[in-house]
């Protein structure tokens, strides 16, 4: 090994948007979730984080810098996401001594998120999942995408489901030491190529309650979330899974809309309430409900929804794209309340 040598490895990571959502953890230490969630991967060339993780025995501490502004990577979470990759490469250099010593390196991690921040979209997910990929490629590591799920669900619960592409699951888990709780696919994009969504952007602001200090306050007060948990969730994770394998958009539609009245629900039944959805968020709720109501028997072909924040993600099929996704773009482009869309036609995406 020459003295100075780089390693470096990079990779992307895609956003994803749940449609049963990620709402309160039963282990906030180990980031395990109260219930089960399935989400949307979401493809388009602007949606991604691009990550670079290298080492060499010239860097002189761990660091992590997110479009060119450092970031701190004391809090626990990331420290348990390269604790647990170090210690597979310390593993395979103990095995194989004739390995470069990485493990023992200092590790300088660069990431972009190839949207903007205007966009609104949590960029946690993409953002560990990217990190946790990159250094594993950069230790060589034989690791499955369910081992790198478990790794980046400890940096930000919702990234596990952006390590695989597609429909993605993450399983609740039984065992409390999270060994289960990791993401498996449900099916592949190629599955149900003509899903497409639009994001709509009410506010690029950040928002007031952030997801970890919110999920906390209401598993601590709300008294629908338990039975969100125990009996709403579970029930609906089997449903939707059925739903996208029978590529039934009208089951896909309603469970997505309904889950995500369900949690804004909890989040308004914990004290003090949680409002993540503003006036501009009802008005594409309407929206989506005028549109639907234009079609035989009412079937819906779009359905929302919100996660911690004002902005909505719109699913439809591509067969119709002009109804929703026109309807929307000329709507946005009223400027009543919105800032913006984040393209239309995204697709799901594969990897
Ligand atoms: C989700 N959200 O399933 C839900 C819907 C927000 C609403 O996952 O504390 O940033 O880092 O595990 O993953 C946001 O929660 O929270 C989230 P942490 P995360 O997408």
């Amino acid at each position: 090994m020459a003295e100075n040598e780089i390693y470096r490895a990079s990779t992307y990571a895609p956003v994803n948007i749940a449609v049963i959502k990620y709402w309160g953890k039963r282990d906030s230490k180990l980031n395990l979730p109260s219930n089960a969630s399935l989400s949307v991967t979401l493809s388009q060339d602007d949606l991604r984080t691009h990550t670079t993780a290298s080492c060499s025995k010239e860097v002189p501490e761990d660091s992590l810098t997110l479009n060119n502004a450092s970031q701190d990577i004391s809090g626990a979470r990331t420290q348990a996401c390269l604790r647990e990759l170090r210690a597979l490469r310390q593993e395979m250099e103990d095995k194989d001594p004739s390995l470069p010593k990485l493990a023992a390196m200092k590790l300088k991690i660069v990431s972009e998120n190839n949207f903007p921040t205007a966009a609104g979209l949590a960029s946690s997910a993409a953002g560990f999942a990217a990190l946790v990929r990159a250094i594993a490629n950069l230790y060589q590591l034989s690791v499955s995408p369910t081992d790198l799920s478990r790794i980046a669900r400890q940096g930000s619960g919702s990234a596990c489901r952006s390590v695989l592409g597609g429909y993605v699951a993450w399983q609740k888990g039984e065992k409390p030491d999270g060994s289960d709780s990791v993401a498996y696919e449900v099916s592949p994009a190629s599955h149900w190529p003509d899903m497409r969504a639009i994001i709509l952007v009410a506010s690029a602001e950040k928002k007031d309650v952030s997801s970890t200090a919110g999920m906390q306050q209401t598993v601590a007060s709300s008294a629908l979330f338990q039975h969100r948990a125990d009996e709403v969730v579970p029930k609906r994770m089997k449903a939707m899974e059925k739903a996208i394998h029978n590529r039934d958009f009208e089951s896909f539609a309603v469970l997505t809309m309904k889950d995500s009245n369900n949690f804004h629900a909890c989040c308004l039944d914990t004290q003090p309430p949680i409002f993540y959805m503003n006036d501009t968020s009802k008005a594409a709720i309407r929206m989506c409900e005028a549109i639907n109501s234009t079609q035989p028997d009412e079937k819906p072909i779009c359905a929302y929804t919100f996660d911690a924040g004002p902005n909505a993600v719109v699913y439809y099929l591509a067969e119709h794209e002009d109804l929703v996704a026109g309807t929307f773009k000329a709507i946005v482009g009223d400027k009543t309340g919105w800032e913006g869309n984040r393209g239309q036609n995204i697709k799901v995406r594969s990897e």
